[in-house]
């Protein structure tokens, strides 16, 4: 006898614009008391398509009254970290706070005041509209008349081969004016220390969210950067972070491509050893080189081809991983995203 099972109705995600969108501002700040509360100021707290405007800063272990500045301008929530982390840490204790209080779009703005919270509205709106899990604030860069020529060339570069790593057409890779969908939120994880710029897009473009651009208005600031010590410091960490990410996610791809050279001139130096054995009568004396060198080669590219394929399985592990931590989130935040965050009285403080 054949049971017949009814499938319950299926359950289908919660639609973003199908309810009132909770929108989260993170500010990830160090050593900010200058500028910070300029910046909260400046944040709209009615924005077209969200219920609620929150803004929480991450106050990375500043040792200036960053924190309080911050809670006098107005900032629902500040996290303290103990000491400094880095800015990608700090993002993502941002992030995963930012979840925690029900957030259903995260935007996060830099403390410096580099970019305008005017643009907030325009930034979520890809989201709300369910067209895209990730938008990039593209702040033309070739246009800005107070990035040197060099500054503008690299960012160009660097977004070029961000784009090509990611596989997402993003015209400003490392703008920190952004805004992340919940589902994207639960579904990146930043394990870097210096940015999480690259690494999330990168991410995001592996993991197939929809990542868009808008364009925005982006000021000078004078003020050091808190972030790198200088053009290079900077594009040399990006570049570490840019590989690893690449690595992590197309292990097989990246071996094989560096073990095909190897492959190709070991190859070519055993046959013409063979051939010119042939035609010697069995011998091969003065083409020695060629024999170490080619086997060498060989085993090279093997050895490189093999770690491919480990690194591939554990590429197929991470990718559990990053399932286990996607339904984990999604069950720890569930609650607070179903009941909502209560409007806090005072700033709240956070120390982790
Ligand atoms: N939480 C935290 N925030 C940081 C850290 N380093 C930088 N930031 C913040 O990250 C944001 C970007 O840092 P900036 O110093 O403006 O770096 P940048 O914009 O890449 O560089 P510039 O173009 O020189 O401004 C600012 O809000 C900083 O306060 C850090 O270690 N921890
Ligand atoms: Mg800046």
């Amino acid at each position: 006898m054949t049971t017949l099972i009814q499938p319950s109705a299926p359950q289908l995600p919660t639609r973003l614009s199908d309810r009132p969108l909770r929108l989260f501002v993170q500010i990830c700040a160090l050593n900010e008391q200058e500028t910070i509360a300029q910046v909260i100021h400046d944040i709209p707290r009615d924005v077209a398509g969200a219920v609620s405007v929150q803004v929480l800063v991450v106050d990375d272990g500043s040792t200036d009254n960053t924190a309080l500045v911050a809670a006098q301008a107005g900032a629902d929530l500040i996290v303290r970290h103990h000491h400094n982390k880095g800015l990608a840490r700090a993002f993502q204790t941002g992030i995963d706070n930012c979840l925690a209080l029900g957030a259903d779009i995260i935007v996060n703005i830099d403390a410096d005041g580099q970019y305008d919270a005017a643009d907030i509205a325009e930034l979520i709106r890809p989201i709300a509209a369910q067209q895209a899990d990730v938008v990039i604030g593209d702040r033309q860069v070739q246009t800005m008349a107070h990035f040197t020529p060099a500054k503008r060339f690299f960012q160009w570069l660097g977004s070029r081969v961000v784009q090509t790593a990611s596989g997402v057409d993003v015209p400003d890779a490392v703008s920190g004016f952004r805004a992340y969908s919940r589902e994207a939120a639960l579904r990146l994880f930043v394990t870097s220390t210096f940015s999480y710029t690259v690494q999330t897009l990168i991410q995001a473009g592996k993991l197939g969210l929809a990542v868009s651009s808008v364009p925005i208005r982006a000021r000078e600031t004078t003020r050091p950067s808190r972030l790198h010590r200088g053009m290079l410091h900077f594009m040399r960490s990006q570049a570490a972070i840019l590989v690893r990410t690449y690595i992590t996610y197309e292990p097989l791809k990246t071996f094989t491509v560096l073990a095909l050279p190897f492959l190709a001139v070991g190859s070519i130096l055993v046959a013409r050893l063979v051939v010119f054995a042939a035609q010697q009568g069995g011998q091969f004396i003065g083409r020695v080189q060629s024999l170490v060198v080619g086997t060498i080669s060989i085993v090279i590219g093997l050895l490189l081809l093999i770690t491919g394929i480990i690194a591939d399985r554990m590429r197929e592990n991470r990718y559990l991983l990053e399932e286990i931590m996607y339904r984990m989130r999604s069950l720890q935040s569930g609650a607070a995203a179903v009941s909502g965050p209560d409007q806090p009285d005072a700033p709240p403080q956070a120390e982790t």
